[in-house]
């Protein structure tokens, strides 16, 4: 039996997961900084299972130091800050948290596409500043219904907001690895006929590096002066230093963004932009949903070490 010194929680976990770790598991929490090396010296051969979440997963230096880990369980859909090939050649499983924050997930990325689009955040600044007292009326802002909206990888997230836009009367089109069978939407070959045939491109696809940079300068210019870009998924499915010269030189209409290349850095040049929405990663922030996200992490542990099966195992 696996016992609470071989399990690892590897950097910040949500505090729900993180007090079962320490409470009800004895599990081990791997330092940051110098103290670090001497943990992984002392404890390293001894962890079988590791715990982790968002960018803090357990990336290829990490994975090498403990050679006997057997499994990782991830708190969160996306584990693309773990190692995903070296996990797969040592026959390593990962847990993730999938469909218990799809719909939250979609919500924040209609959060996003109504405020770029109808500017509310900037339109409740400009309240606050005081400036509706001496400006009669606030600049017009863009139709949000009835657009036609690109969605970048159709999976579960992407078709909850697929099905969101719908009820908005927004045409749907969709890039995806594959076709998806009876989506009624329409499919594009790639990013960038997706970028061009629709007014906002919403990213929704996985990161890790089979997506990075897939929304390049190529595909920003295509979706032109017009157009929207909202992204929910990760910050690396975007090459960020273009889409900030875009968004900067009046090359793109606007952009909400859950997510950044290096979080929590957000580039200083989009502060000043009126035209685009920042939010600090929290697509799946609300109690329910974390909560939720928090049993089911929990839950893939007990399993794995009552008999080393995952609820919920990715790939
Ligand atoms: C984070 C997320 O995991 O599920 C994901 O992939 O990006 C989020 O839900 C969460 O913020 C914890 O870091």
């Amino acid at each position: 039996a696996i016992s609470g010194k071989q399990i690892l929680q590897v950097g910040p976990v949500n505090p729900t997961v993180a007090a079962a770790l320490a409470d009800e598991f004895g599990a081990a929490r791997l330092p940051d900084g110098p103290e670090r090396t001497e943990f992984l010296q002392r404890h390293a051969d001894g962890v079988r299972v590791a715990v982790c979440s968002g960018r803090f997963g357990v990336d290829s230096d990490l994975m090498r130091q403990l050679p006997n880990l057997e499994a990782i369980v991830n708190f969160g859909v996306g584990y693309d800050a773990t190692d995903v090939a070296q996990a797969n050649e040592r026959g390593i499983p990962i847990s993730n948290t999938p469909d218990v924050l799809t719909d939250c997930v979609a919500d924040t990325a209609l959060a996003l596409y109504l405020d770029v689009l109808r500017q509310t955040t900037a339109a409740d600044r400009f309240v606050r500043r005081g400036e509706w007292e001496s400006t009669p009326s606030y600049p017009l802002a863009t139709r949000a219904s009835s657009k036609k909206v690109g969605i970048l990888g159709l999976g579960r997230i992407g078709k909850a907001i697929a099905k969101r836009l719908e009820a908005f009367g927004c045409e749907i089109h969709y890039h995806n690895r594959r076709p998806v069978e009876g989506s009624g939407y329409t499919y594009q070959a790639s990013p960038t006929e997706l970028a061009e045939a629709v007014d906002v491109l919403v990213i929704a696809a996985a990161g890790g590096p089979e997506t990075a940079n897939l929304v390049d300068a190529a595909v920003l210019a295509k979706l032109g002066p017009e157009g929207y870009l909202v992204n929910i998924a990760r910050g690396t499915v975007v090459d960020e230093e273009a889409l900030v010269s875009a968004l900067t030189e009046g090359r793109l209409a606007g952009a909400g963004l859950d997510v950044f290349a290096s979080e929590p850095h957000v580039p200083a040049e989009l502060m000043e932009l009126e035209n685009v929405v920042l939010l600090p990663h929290v697509g799946s922030g609300t109690r329910e949903t974390r909560a939720d996200m928090a049993a089911l992490t929990l839950e893939n542990l007990r399993s794995y070490l009552r008999d080393a099966s995952l609820v919920t195992p990715v790939g």
